[in-house]
């Protein structure tokens, strides 16, 4: 899991030798599909199940992140139902993107919640893009990301680790470490398989609608204050109250 455009396609076609696995080239995200790939470890002889998911910031407007977490939620509960447990959480980060912003706190906020707190030490915060900063850089900014955004996860038995995408072996290193953990279950697939809750009440969910609560709250300001400008505004500028109007219709639509 992360964010689009941190390299989680790349590791897997990478790792699997796979070219059908699909890889950004452009600023757009690129998996919107949760897609499962496997490979045979032919140092622990192990079949080892991929799988990739779409980030909760996609740039694209053809999903939204609710539709995402259905997704990925449908998977995972395929997967108890099948009684099959994971071994590992990779967790992909830029480690040379310079602020930690909205959208990635909002991605790391939906991964702990999907997690909780019992599936930490099944987690490896991975960095990647290390070719793009020195290394003096990146080790300061790994040491912020231990200490500040992915502090909870690390106390929690998190891992960090470096990728270097020239590299299979660093892939293979990555997967060597997670097939020592004792695999779990997430929080969310026992909060709808044993507390019966609904998607939306699973703590994944109830993210996502603080989120939305959030942006129209944010529109209905905007609806307010643009309201009494149109009201305030002179008759003699009919064109300058048209465009307010529409973007008043604009607003609701959006609202609605
Ligand atoms: N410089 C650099 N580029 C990378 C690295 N890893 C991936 N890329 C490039 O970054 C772009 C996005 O990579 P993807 O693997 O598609 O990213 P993703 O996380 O799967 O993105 P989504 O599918 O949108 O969620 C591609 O152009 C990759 O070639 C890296 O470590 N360094
Ligand atoms: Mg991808």
């Amino acid at each position: 899991m992360g964010s689009t455009g941190t390299g989680k396609s790349s590791f897997i076609q990478l790792l699997t030798n796979n070219t059908s696995v699909k890889i950004g080239n452009n600023l757009d995200s690129l998996t919107s599909e949760v897609q499962v790939f496997r490979l045979l470890d032919h140092t622990s002889g192990h079949n080892i199940v991929v799988v990739d998911t779409p980030g909760f910031d996609d740039s694209r407007s053809d999903i939204t992140d609710t539709a995402i977490l259905k997704k990925i939620t449908e998977f995972l509960l395929n997967q108890y139902d099948e009684q099959r447990k994971l071994n590992g959480l990779i967790y992909f980060h830029r480690v040379s993107d310079p602020r930690f912003g909205g959208q990635a706190s909002r991605n790391v906020k939906m991964f702990r919640n999907l997690c909780g707190t019992n599936a930490y030490r099944n987690i490896v915060v991975l960095t990647t893009f290390w070719d793009r900063v020195s290394m003096e850089e990146g080790l300061m900014r790994e040491e912020q990301l231990k200490s500040t955004f992915f502090g909870d996860i690390v106390t929690g038995g998190a891992r960090f680790m470096r990728h270097d995408r020239s590299s299979q072996l660093s892939a293979l290193q990555v997967i060597a470490h997670i097939l020592m953990l004792a695999p779990t279950n997430l929080q969310i697939q026992e909060e709808i398989r044993i507390e019966n809750r609904i998607l939306e009440d699973t703590s994944a969910g109830l993210v996502l609608r603080e989120e939305v609560e959030r942006v129209l709250e944010k529109h209905r300001q905007e609806l307010a204050s643009l309201g009494k400008e149109i009201d305030t505004m002179k008759q003699s500028n009919e064109s300058l109250k048209k465009e307010l109007e529409e973007e008043r219709e604009e607003l609701q639509q959006h609202l609605a």
